[in-house]
């Protein structure tokens, strides 16, 4: 038998699809369509690589997915818009350029051009034309040009902000240059420094981010719940507390004013501004509050610390009894950045508020009780209990509220606070605004200038692109913008005074929360869109990605689109209408004997099957198979899977292992298998048991014995485009190889009209084409056909052709389940009922005894009453 040559297939299809410009969608470069062209439109992106340098098997199975999901809307007669871009800024580019002195620019830029020579063999449908990268003045002009109109619209604003600060380096670190609270380079325990830095208002669109969650009716559930947290919407109440013996008052927000009578102290954050205040004239004030600047600002640790409190010598007023006095702490579990950095506390319902009642002895007051508990016993028990209440139930030793449930208690209480301006009602977002500043050189500049006299000044916009400078040194540490000899020195737009750059630029997330919408019309110049593409192309019809985008790109990108329709520059609100979060490639991993990581390919059998080191002979183990990573050596190149196997076989492996979004557990007998396959299906079209006949040959009236071939053809057709549309593509794989199986009997049984035969394979291709496109296109040509296997139509399945011709009946003896029958649907009662009496456990049942009646329910039962 022959095998299939994929070293000389796999190139020549990708010429013939670039000769012919196959995916091109761009024809007169404004972005749309040729004006003839009616198709409906598709969309389908993958979010765009990080141009490390090397492709991994991660970024073979993202752009795998996509390129099925573009390959098949395309055949569907879908006008598809499939391109690739690159993510360029960031800090690798300049860890490179410290480490290797080569500058941020030519890095990226070699990358990648690396990247887009090992994507080629992979045989995606991307259309090139529209390639874009981030990196470059023609990507991050119009950037700079949409920050000064999210200035304009109110939409950014400046403000001190707390950054990580390198002692030693004197540098601002990133947070993933912070490894365990110390700096990446110099170990040395990072400090909190305040900076000035910019800022774009996400919680202006906080309430309809997440309200148009529920529109997203093809995004995971598990995405929406994330967003849905991250948002962290919570409905409550601003309560002013008077402070006793001062004209000022305490504001707190919190989610249980029913619980105001509970109430035993305040507590403000160390950050909180009365604090400060506090510190400046007491000393034992200022170390508390420098030792909760120790703990750091992740909720995590602040959740996880043992909760402390200073008594500020303060007192608050009850707002709902002035003869009410609170005592004010500041307590490090307190957020400045959450409501307003201050609180009430109601120990008996509240389990923080609870312990810190207790470490300081004071009051826990129980005022709601659950329905059917005894008040009186309840309270006593929570009282000399340490658990608080935190469940719905009625307001007891309330005032006023006594007997109203939680929800209606709150309204109650919000009203009373109301009619003396001591409260309201409010909504109060988990959601901060997003921090845009780095102090960072390979990143898109901030279009602005500080003069001393007119603040911080817009570029004006006739100046835009604001450029990087291309002469920068990494020799020192810190931002080489800041001490560049001239880039920063301008004079100011207004008063052409003497002024400064920005030198910050802007975080990276900024250049992708919009490139999927540049896609669209990549190459018009002057603006960031051609309005007609956008509105043509948007929204994406199916994005797919990684899950560790969940919440921050993916929200961002929601965002942007909201204030980029406020600034009109488009008209639409969601920029993903599906969207598909893939699981990660793990590998097993391998140790020697000293507990070494070894890589896959330093691994072999022994003689006797155990595993040992290729080379040394000596002893491996084996450990769990894990996310392929470089720690870890358990990575497989794609680059020598297709050198070995081709890309259809990766791609085929990729797909058909586990479902998509799963974990794939990378294994050599997995992708020997898909090879084995290829091989299989070549020689259906390359080597035929029985010779096919010529293409375009009639359909014969009678299908006669090809007819069963022919009812499974249907199903596969209908039940593969149906795992497409749902991006089911493990299932539509198996499918398609069961259905190999039949027509390969089929085949070698020799009988049937030819034409059936053809007509089978061909559309056998034609499914195939998405997922193997190189290797389909082979068969396709090996079945006689000249013009590419692409421009032929996606099959529809006949739905006559679906039915089953036969139907399976359940036999029963006196009432009893005892076998089953497979009669043809339209059998006669007799021909039933004599197949259902022959059957061996029915004779059995009957042996000795009269038949009495014979029962059939057409298409269920057969009842044979016997005695
Ligand atoms: C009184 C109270 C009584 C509270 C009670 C809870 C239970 P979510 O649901 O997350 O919005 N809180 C408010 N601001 C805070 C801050 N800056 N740092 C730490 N805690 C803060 O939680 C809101 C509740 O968290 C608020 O409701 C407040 O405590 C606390 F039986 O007020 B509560
Ligand atoms: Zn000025």
């Amino acid at each position: 038998a022959g095998r299939y040559n994929f070293r000389h297939s796999e190139p020549h299809w990708q010429e013939r699809w670039e000769a012919e410009k196959c995916f091109q969608s761009d024809p007169n470069g404004d972005g749309l369509p040729a004006k003839a062209d009616s198709r409906p439109k598709y969309y389908v992106l993958e979010m765009f690589p990080y141009p490390s340098g090397r492709i991994h098997m991660g970024h073979v199975r993202n752009y795998t997915m996509g390129d099925v999901v573009a390959r098949f809307r395309r055949a569907q007669g879908y006008n598809v818009l499939h391109p690739m871009g690159w993510d360029a800024f960031g800090l690798p580019a300049e860890n490179a350029a410290i480490e290797r002195g080569v500058h941020p620019g030519q890095w990226t830029r070699r990358n990648i051009a690396d990247m887009r020579q090992q994507f080629r063999p992979l045989g995606l449908s991307i259309d090139w034309d529209r390639e874009l990268s981030t990196c470059e003045p023609e990507y991050y002009r119009h950037e700079q040009a949409m920050f000064l109109d999210f200035m304009d619209k109110g939409l950014v604003y400046r403000k001190e902000s707390t950054v990580n600060w390198d002692p030693v380096d004197h540098t601002v670190l990133a947070n993933e240059q912070v490894i365990d609270g110390k700096g990446w380079r110099t170990g040395a325990p990072v400090e909190r420094r305040k900076l000035a830095q910019w800022f774009l208002k996400i919680t202006h669109y906080a309430e309809e981010l997440l309200s148009a969650l529920e529109t997203l009716d093809r995004w995971p559930d598990k995405v929406r719940l994330m967003q849905h947290n991250w948002i962290g919407r919570s409905e409550g109440a601003r309560v002013f507390f008077p402070l006793a013996g001062r004209d000022d008052r305490l504001e707190v927000f919190t989610t249980r004013p029913d619980t105001l009578y509970g109430a035993s102290f305040c507590a403000i954050s160390a950050q909180h501004p009365l604090a400060a205040e506090i510190a400046e004239t007491n000393p034992e004030a200022a170390a508390f509050i420098a030792d909760c600047a120790r703990l750091g600002t992740s909720e995590e640790a602040i959740e996880k610390a043992e909760k402390k409190g200073f008594f500020t010598g303060l007192e608050a007023v009850h707002p709902l009894d002035p003869e009410w006095r609170l005592p004010v702490y500041i307590a490090n579990f307190v957020l400045m950045e959450y409501g307003t950095g201050a609180i009430f506390g109601c120990p008996a319902h509240d389990q923080r508020d609870f312990d810190f009642a207790r470490r300081l002895g004071l009051p826990i007051r129980a005022v709601v009780a659950p329905r059917d508990a005894d008040p009186v016993a309840f309270a006593a028990e929570l009282e000399a209990g340490s658990e608080a209440f935190t469940g719905d139930g009625v307001a007891i030793n309330s005032g006023f509220l006594d007997g109203l449930g939680v929800a209606e208690a709150k309204r109650a209480v919000i009203d009373r606070l109301a009619e003396s301006a001591l409260g309201e009602g409010t909504v109060q977002f988990r959601l901060r605004d997003w921090g845009v500043s780095r102090q960072r050189y390979w990143g898109c500049p901030i279009p602005v200038i500080h003069c001393p006299t007119c603040g911080a000044v817009p570029v004006p916009r006739d100046q835009l692109p604001v450029t990087l400078p291309e002469d920068v040194e990494f020799d020192r540490p810190g931002n080489p913008l800041d001490r560049h000899p001239t880039w920063a020195k301008v004079s100011c737009p207004k008063c052409g005074g003497a002024a400064r750059r920005e030198t910050d630029t802007l975080d990276t997330f900024f250049e992708s929360s919009w490139y999927f919408a540049r896609f669209c019309s990549p190459k018009v110049e002057g603006q960031a869109f051609n309005r007609a593409a956008v509105d043509y192309w948007l929204p994406v019809d199916q994005y797919i990605g990684g899950i560790e985008h969940a919440v921050l790109h993916l929200l961002y990108s929601r965002f942007f689109t909201r204030a980029l329709k406020d600034c009109g520059y488009l008209g639409l609100e969601e920029p993903f209408k599906g969207l598909f979060t893939q699981g990660m490639i793990c590998h097993e991993t391998y140790k020697d004997a000293d507990g070494r990581w070894l890589s896959p390919d330093q691994v072999t059998r022994g003689e006797d099957g155990a595993l040992v080191h290729r080379t040394e002979g000596t002893p491996v183990s084996a450990g769990r198979s894990e996310k392929m990573s470089k720690s870890k050596r358990n990575t497989i190149d794609p680059a020598a899977i297709i050198e070995a196997y081709g890309a259809d076989a990766a791609r085929l492996f990729m797909l058909s292992d586990s479902p998509p979004e799963r974990d794939l557990d990378w294994t050599d007998s997995g992708i020997e298998g898909a090879w084995r396959y290829l091989n299989r299906l070549w020689r259906l079209a390359a080597e035929p048991a029985t010779p096919l006949p010529a293409p375009n040959a009639p359909r014969p009236d009678d299908l006669g014995d090809g007819l069963p071939l022919m009812r499974a053809l249907h199903k596969t057709i209908a039940g593969v485009s149906d795992d497409l549309d749902r991006l089911r593509f493990n299932t539509a794989v198996a499918r398609l190889r069961e259905f190999t199986n039949a027509y390969e009997a089929f085949d070698a049984a020799g009988d049937g009209p030819d034409w059936v035969r053809r007509h089978a394979l061909e559309t056998l291709a034609r499914l195939w084409e998405p997922m193997i496109p190189h290797l389909a296109e082979e068969l396709w040509s090996l079945l006689g056909h000249e013009r590419l296997l692409i421009h032929t139509d996606w099959p529809t399945h006949d739905p006559a052709l679906l039915v089953d011709d036969t139907v399976t009946l359940a036999v029963q003896v006196n009432g009893k389940l005892r076998g089953q029958l497979d009669v043809a649907r339209d059998a006669d009662r007799q021909t039933i009922e004599a197949a259902a009496l022959a059957l061996p456990n029915v004779t059995a049942q009957t042996a000795g005894k009269t038949v009495r009646k014979v029962i059939v329910v057409p298409g269920r039962i057969v009842n044979v009453v016997a005695n």
